[in-house]
């Protein structure tokens, strides 16, 4: 009797997917929230990036949903050590919307309704890599997990996806936000598992 592994008994070695140092996989979707679950109404609803310079540029629900819409499937990692893949979601790319916002900031700050802030360099927000998204697998995003609308920035640990998002504000400085205050990583990329600060 050779030496079977059960966790991959039966399946091919190719088929397991790659996960970050330190995670394990989740079918089902946690809710992390660190207070309780705002409600926000649609018709007073808005986004909002504001530049280093004072400049707003903002969106109504309806504004938000008459743009271009994309519909990303990524894989999401908490910090917690909870992973979950392929997650498809629907929303708005941050592309679409630093379009025409003219800023010199490096920093973004990203802030919710009730008060939740995360903070990741504006680089990051941009090219393909983060979206507001109003729609989890087809449903219209449920409250918990951040409805009507939340960030999403899967290439960052999940605490960097703000839920209930709001707006935007564009640093010249690097300003840590809610998590990173509390000694989380400043930056928190899940493949070099930058957890907390020093990591
Ligand atoms: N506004 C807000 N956004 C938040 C949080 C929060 O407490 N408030 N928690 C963060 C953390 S730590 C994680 S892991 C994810 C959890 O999202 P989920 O509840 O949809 O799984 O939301 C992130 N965004
Ligand atoms: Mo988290």
């Amino acid at each position: 009797m050779g030496i079977v592994s059960p966790g991959f008994q039966g399946r091919p070695r190719t088929a397991e997917p790659a996960l970050p140092p330190g995670q394990y996989l989740t079918e089902d979707f946690p809710v992390l929230s660190a207070g309780p679950t705002p409600r926000v109404p649609l018709d007073t609803w808005e986004f909002v990036i504001a530049t280093e310079t004072g400049t707003e540029f903002r969106w109504t629900w309806d504004e938000l949903m008459a743009l271009p819409q994309e519909t990303p499937t990524v894989d999401i990692h908490c910090v917690t050590h909870w992973s979950k893949l392929g997650t498809s979601w629907r929303g708005v790319s941050l592309d679409t919307l630093l379009e025409g916002v003219d800023t010199a900031a490096d920093y973004a700050q990203a802030h919710s309704y009730g008060g939740y802030t995360t903070n990741l360099p504006l680089d990051d927000l941009r090219d393909g890599q983060a979206w507001v998204v109003h729609t989890y697998d087809g449903e219209p995003l449920p409250g918990e997990h951040g409805g009507p609308a939340r960030l999403l920035v899967p290439h960052l640990y999940f605490w960097k996806s703000a839920k209930w998002v709001r707006g935007v504000r564009l640093t010249v400085e690097d300003e840590p936000g809610f998590w990173e205050t509390a000694g989380y990583h400043d930056y928190g990329d899940p493949w070099r598992e930058q957890r907390y600060q020093g990591d």
